[in-house]
């Protein structure tokens, strides 16, 4: 693996004020292994309650972000709001992101730029569907992904790759240790030839889709697994905790 391991929970449209004050108490009590940058992304309108009160051992994110400056862009957040508000990192290119609202790989990169630019760092996502891994086209969906970062970002000091699997989101489908195991050796070796050693050798691939207490150990064993990016595992303070604890 490359560097300290890292686990986000990502937690959706998901939440009320009052669950979110109990799984911040939760999280500001629970004792996190230390070796491990440990990440949590409220839904924007929760962010600055949760920046306020959480714990500093553990860091903000936002689960989107504008393509550029702030203005009269109705319905959007800027990434300088995210900063005003100590929140500093924002997961881009999620699956629901591309599948749902149906943002593609160049909007997706402008906003990454834009953050990074900005000094946010980011979490990188990219997977492929269950019809994509079917017709053998993994590698090559995961790689034109990679590549829309890669051919805009300005450094990869601040980015963070999850690898997130579309037919193991919310399935309780968890890819194999060696299926995921597979993809992070092919992200690695991708980055290696076409960014550079050091980058490959210093970026951290995450692996996101059904992770959750019970398989987090088996996981986070593989070489190449360096974290995970949690949903519905990360709504509970308890479990995303163990999840945290199982780095190796
Ligand atoms: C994948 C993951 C978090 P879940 O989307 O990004 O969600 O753990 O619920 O599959």
């Amino acid at each position: 693996g490359s560097g300290k391991f890292f686990v986000g929970g990502n937690w959706k449209c998901n939440g009320t004020k009052d669950s979110i004050t109990k799984l911040v108490s939760d999280l500001n009590s629970a004792k996190l292994e230390t070796d491990v940058d440990v990440v949590v992304s409220p839904p924007f309108v929760y962010l600055d309650q949760v920046t306020a009160s959480l714990t500093s051992r553990i860091e903000v994110s936002a689960q989107n972000s504008w393509i550029g400056k702030g203005g009269a862009f109705t319905g959007e957040i800027s990434v300088e709001q995210l900063k005003d508000i100590g929140c500093k990192w924002v997961i881009l290119g999620h699956s629901e992101r591309r599948h749902i609202i149906g943002e593609d790989d160049q909007f997706i990169g402008k906003k990454a730029a834009y953050a990074l630019n900005e000094g946010l760092g980011v979490i990188a996502c990219i997977g492929e569907l269950l019809e994509e891994r079917e017709a053998g086209k993994t590698f090559d969906v995961c790689f034109r992904q990679l590549k829309a970062f890669a051919d805009v970002v300005p450094s990869w000091d601040n980015i963070v790759i999850a690898y997130e699997p579309v037919w193991a989101i919310g399935t309780g489908k968890v890819a194999t240790p060696q299926q995921a195991q597979e993809v992070h050796v092919a992200v690695h070796d991708w980055l290696k030839k076409n960014v550079s050693e050091e980058v490959a050798s210093k970026t951290r691939i995450i692996y996101g889709g059904s992770v959750n207490g019970s398989n987090c150990a088996e996981l986070a064993k593989q070489e190449d697994i360096d974290g995970f990016l949690v949903g519905g595992a990360s709504l509970k303070g308890p479990e995303f905790a163990t999840i945290v604890n199982s780095v190796t």
